[in-house]
């Protein structure tokens, strides 16, 4: 079982990432394209959730008492696989399978896969999820916590602001909503196709306590999580800004990295780039 008792250990935290990543590159070259840039650019969110914050034990997934993590961009699940094949809810091996026919290990996660707690990708559902399930919680008298990714994309959806809405009403501070602010959607940047700016004053705005950081830096996740436990009463906002394909410059650089198409050789450079930046 997963909780924490101690101080966390930003250097472990930071490995794992880097061992994330590693997984990221090695699922995405089988298929030969996908999602890379998410799952390299939300690694270091993860590798925090899974090795220092959340509350969860791999030999009981369905532990009535276990945080849930809410994966809402159920196209991001390259990188929750890499996560939770880490934190040895599913075996590694199994990440060969990605993306194949048959695999539980679809391009967009489905709850059925061990770990999954809601089938997210119709985008601007999950929060909404996250709030039932934080009310529910809250209603049995239970601790456990809800966290919830969605993305700059899902911020042009109603759906998401009526759950904000209504995470407010209910004051559900075991409610935290990670943004993750990688400055891309399908059709290039939020800025060019419907801009959301400035996003952390809209959370603030809709009741919620909201901070923004760096999301490629663990000390500073960790440190807003410190922050948004200390603040009761209402739900957590915590913008990530993070950057896509961050590790490996190849992708890092690319001007539309939505969904990449990777060439043989470039897979090779992107392995070597990884290790370089550690
Ligand atoms: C309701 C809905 N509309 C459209 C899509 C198609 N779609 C899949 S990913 C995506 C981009 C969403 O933006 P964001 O999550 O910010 O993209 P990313 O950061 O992954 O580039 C879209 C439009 C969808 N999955 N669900």
């Amino acid at each position: 079982m997963s909780t924490l008792t101690s101080a966390p250990d930003v250097a472990a935290i930071r490995q794992r990432a880097h061992t994330m990543r590693r997984h990221v590159l090695h699922m995405a070259e089988i298929v030969g394209q996908g999602y890379v840039g998410q799952g390299l650019g939300i690694a270091d969110l993860l590798a925090v959730m899974y090795f220092s914050e959340l509350r969860f034990d791999p030999a009981n997934l369905k532990w009535a008492d276990r945080d849930r993590f809410t994966l809402s961009i159920g196209h991001y699940a390259i990188g929750l696989y890499a996560a939770l094949a880490e934190a040895g809810i599913i075996p590694l091996g199994e990440l060969d399978t990605y993306g194949a026919d048959g695999s539980r290990l679809e391009m967009s996660a489905p709850e059925t896969t061990p770990g999954v707690e809601l089938t997210g990708g119709s985008l601007g559902h999950g929060l909404t999820q996250a709030v039932g399930m934080a009310l529910g919680l809250r209603l049995d008298g239970k601790s456990a916590r809800v966290f919830n990714l969605l993305s700059d994309g899902e911020c042009q959806e109603g759906s998401t602001w009526e759950a904000a809405m209504a995470g407010a009403h209910h004051k559900l501070d075991n409610l935290f909503a990670f943004i993750d602010c990688n400055n891309q959607q399908a059709d290039g940047a939020p800025s060019r196709v419907m801009g959301i700016e400035p996003i952390d004053k809209k959370w603030e705005a809709f009741g919620w306590h909201t901070q923004r950081v760096n999301g490629n830096d663990p000390a500073a996740i960790l440190h807003a999580l410190a922050a948004a436990k200390a603040a009761p009463g209402r739900p957590h906002a915590i913008v990530l800004d993070t950057l896509m394909g961050r590790g490996v410059p190849l992708f890092e650089q690319r001007e539309k990295n939505h969904f990449i198409r990777v060439s043989p050789e470039e897979w090779t450079i992107a392995r070597s780039q990884l290790e370089e930046a550690k």
